[in-house]
């Protein structure tokens, strides 16, 4: 574990005469006991007196573990969690470009990429696969794989201390998050006096704030610091309540700087000689924190300006603000976009909420499943919730994406680096991003995948000899492209194709044209090009395939791998579309004449099972946590229920033999697979599988340890339940529970640009609203149209006619209009 120091004004450790006890190296195990009294004080008192609000997640004690009881606010780029300890109060945050690694590495870096081509090299192992069939992963990674330097791991940027004195005869303790207003809430009384701190980090001002409050005037005493890992250079100063901590990171000299301003209502604020700020006596006190780096996404040097006058411009910018200001500015901008969606699944309402359960969210997740529905339902739809709430918070224009932990990540050697893996991890974090109407949380996903293209085209050449862009398995903030040496991972070159996919998922939720041209195309075309060139006619039948293929951390390497084939014919079809559209007809020709001879990867095998691989090699026994063969059902939509049944049902066997288990991301990519197989019970089983088996009780996805993608596959699985569009038609209530019999659904959104709305009862739908934003045809499916219903344009209240028969209609639609479909 590494050690922590308090920034002091040499870079040195604290004076141990000092009345901060976390002297360097710093005291984990003083924490936990600290945080132990707390618990130990705080067990007796009854839960808070504050309102609950339907959107929360509570405890009734401070966090004694950051990765399972943190409450987590981000503003995209930066990201906090709040663990709310009555003595001392540690905010740990995050900004997001904080990277040791990349140019300038100590150790050298390289972008993954091999000293010389290994263009040789991959024949010798096409032939190899040709004559054999089959190679371990250790004797494919002999050959292809690559010892890396530099490759560097996400940072934690430091805690903001609050100390304060020892409490005495605390109670009514209670730590919450709302949903709903994106702000966290410590309420504690000690004695007669209730005290109140809220957390919030607000996009629009570029700060992290928090304020702490009472019921009595002057009685806010706390001394502030920050501190930082030892892994780094810092200098910490204060003055006229500015605590400026700047440093360099000791590996590649990445410039950071973090301000925090304190300032208070009545009483003092005193800066110190040691970089702390101290507030005495106050009514309430207002701390403004910003941090930077001049880390740029910019491809090859990756640095940009010193961070310090930005830093400083934003705080002195919010520290002219009010906090009433700055929390409405915060809230204005959250709920533009949290709001957009309202889903109600027959949860406690916040009346009964507030007089019968106030039940911090741990124990809903403990007594989960175990009688109390309403109970159960208010989990879920806090759950779904969450999803979009974290995107929101990890995900903004301006930073980069959401990585492995979101944005939040207490440790300076986190798991995975906490990086971008791209054989699932970063495509499923923006799964819930269109349908659940917050396509602007895409922004970063782009930008960050814009800037591969360049170093992916070196990867291209250097490692398959080809044109184009590609990546691999996982990649950084430094660009890296290449491959490591993980023999049962390391090898996916579909990847670039796989993230390609999302920019035409963007094009077709949102219909936005310049989109299509300007941004998507360009990246589409690079990642086809590199197919075109890296495809390989097989011997066997003459079709193209992937070789060497790996099914995602299974097995051994083959020829033309299910997964392989799926998602380059999905890459291929979605740019052989564009190409029509933009009318770029010499490509789309090319296009057309590679996919007319590509094997689709998709085949039916002995067992009635899908192949994942091009042989009949599929154990039914085997459970593995990837289900890669199942791409073509989701993400992809080669298979889907109205075209090909045959699939379908094979798709279904193999996901049954595969069996209900895995981590948090697998779980939560099975609830999508069986909403698309339209089974809601099945989606509905694994949804409280991943509820009960890989979430921790903030309501974190565990992997294990913590890992997010899990939260945002749930949360776009359960969208996936209520809506499909992939298909040419809209399908309402697709996958619905039996668990859910009555509810609704308003904001998310279907493919075409168009709005849905739902309300259903005994399980069926009563009334859909359907807002298109352009005019034209659009193909509803619901079983409504086999009952009397009725379809009106509600501007004039006119009926509408529809086309077609059954439970699929057709009907023309004019932008801006709304279209109501109910129950007779
Ligand atoms: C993929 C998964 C692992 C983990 C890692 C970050 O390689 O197979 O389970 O999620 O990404």
């Amino acid at each position: 574990m590494q050690n922590w120091v308090k920034a002091s004004a040499a870079g040195r450790p604290c004076d141990k005469r000092s009345i901060f006890f976390r002297c360097a190296p710093f005291d984990w195990r003083a924490l936990a006991s600290l945080c132990l009294m707390s618990w130990v004080v705080l067990a007796g008192a009854s839960s808070a007196s504050a309102a609950v609000s339907p959107l929360t997640i509570g405890f009734d004690q401070p966090a004694s573990d950051w990765e399972r009881e943190g409450l987590p606010i981000g503003n995209g780029a930066m990201g906090a969690v709040v663990q709310g300890g009555v003595q001392q109060d540690v905010l740990q945050f995050n900004e997001k470009t904080l990277w040791t690694g990349g140019p300038g590495s100590s150790k050298g870096y390289d972008f993954g990429w091999p000293e010389s081509s290994r263009v040789e090299a991959l024949a010798a192992v096409r032939k190899a696969l040709h004559q054999k069939g089959a190679l371990a992963p250790e004797a494919v990674a002999k050959q292809l794989g690559n010892k890396i330097t530099g490759y560097g791991d996400y940072q934690t940027f430091g805690d903001l201390v609050l100390d304060f004195a020892e409490p005495e005869n605390v109670s009514h303790y209670r730590r919450e998050l709302d949903l709903s207003g994106a702000v966290a809430r410590v309420n504690y009384r000690e004695g007669e006096v209730e005290f109140t701190r809220e957390y919030f980090a607000s996009y629009p001002d570029g700060v992290i704030v928090i304020h702490l409050s009472a019921n009595q005037s002057g009685k806010i005493n706390f001394k502030s610091h920050l501190q930082t890992p030892d892994n780094r250079q810092v200098t910490a100063t204060a003055d006229k309540g500015r605590i400026t901590l700047k440093g360099t990171l000791t590996d590649n000299k990445l410039q950071f700087e973090a301000q925090v301003q304190v300032l208070a209502q009545g009483g003092k604020v005193a800066s110190a000689k040691d970089g702390s700020v101290s507030v005495v006596n106050a009514d309430s006190a207002l701390l403004i924190l910003s941090a930077g780096t001049d880390y740029a996404l910019d491809y090859p040097t990756y640095r940009g300006k010193n961070p310090h006058a930005l830093i400083q411009k934003r705080v002195d910018h919010a520290a002219t603000k009010s906090y009433a200001q700055l929390l409405a500015n915060h809230q204005a901008d959250y709920r533009e976009l949290f709001d957009r969606v309202a889903l109600t699944i027959g949860q406690a309402s916040s009346k009964q909420l507030i007089q019968t359960s106030k039940q911090p969210t741990h124990k809903l997740l403990e007594n989960y499943g175990k009688g109390n529905s309403a109970d159960d339902r208010l989990l879920e739809a806090t759950y779904f919730q969450f999803g979009r709430y974290l995107l929101i918070a990890s995900s903004r224009k301006g930073s980069l994406p959401a990585n492995l932990q979101g944005v939040w990540n207490n440790s300076t050697t986190p798991p995975w680096n906490a990086d971008y893996h791209v054989n699932i991890n970063l495509q499923m974090n923006y799964w819930p991003a269109e349908v659940t109407n917050l396509s602007e949380t895409t922004e970063p996903l782009f930008r960050f995948v814009d800037a591969l293209v360049e170093p992916g085209r070196v990867s291209a050449q250097r490692l398959l000899g080809a044109d184009g862009w590609t990546v691999f398995l996982n990649t950084n903030a430094w660009g890296f492209t290449g491959v490591i040496e993980w023999p049962t991972a390391f090898w996916q070159p579909e990847a670039g194709a796989w993230l390609a996919q999302h920019y035409y998922e963007h094009y077709l939720f949102t219909d936005d044209k310049k989109f299509l041209r300007e941004r998507a195309y360009p990246v589409m075309k690079g990642a086809a090009t590199f197919w075109l060139d890296a495809l390989v006619k097989d011997p066997r039948d003459g079709q193209l395939v992937v070789t060497p293929s790996f099914s995602p951390e299974h097995g051994n390497f083959t020829v033309g791998a299910a997964m392989s084939q799926q998602i380059v014919f999905d890459l291929l079809r979605n740019t052989t579309e564009a190409a029509e559209q933009l009318g770029d007809n010499a490509f789309g020709k090319s296009l057309r004449k590679t996919l007319a001879q590509l094997d689709t990867g998709l085949r039916i095998g002995s067992w009635g099972q899908l192949q994942e691989w091009k042989e009949d090699l599929d154990d039914p026994e085997n459970t593995h946590r990837h289900i890669s063969h199942l791409f073509a059902l989701h993400p992809g939509h080669q298979i889907n229920t109205s075209q090909s049944p045959e699939l379908v049902k094979a798709a279904r066997t193999s996901l049954d033999a595969r069996g209900d288990g895995g981590t948090g991301w697998a779980q939560a990519w099975k609830i999508n697979l069986w909403a698309r197989l339209l089974d809601g019970d099945r989606a509905h089983k694994l949804l409280s599988d991943q509820l009960q088996k890989s979430t921790l009780p903030n309501l974190w996805d565990s992997h294990p340890p913590f890992q997010i993608d899990g939260n945002f596959g749930a949360t776009a699985g359960m969208a996936e339940m209520l809506l499909q569009s992939q298909n040419g038609e809209i399908h309402l209530l697709p996958a619905l529970p039996s668990v859910w019999p009555a509810g609704s659904v308003k904001g998310l959104r279907a493919r075409g640009d168009i709005g849905v709305e739902l309300t259903w009862s005994q399980g069926d739908l009563t009334r859909a609203l359907i807002t298109p934003a352009r005019s034209g045809e659009v193909q509803l499916r619901t079983p409504l149209f086999l009952k009397n219903f009725t379809l009106v344009k509600i501007s004039n209240g006119k009926s509408v006619s529809v086309k077609g028969e059954g439970a699929t209609r057709t009907l023309a639609v004019q932008a801006g209009e709304k279209y109501l479909l109910s129950k007779k």
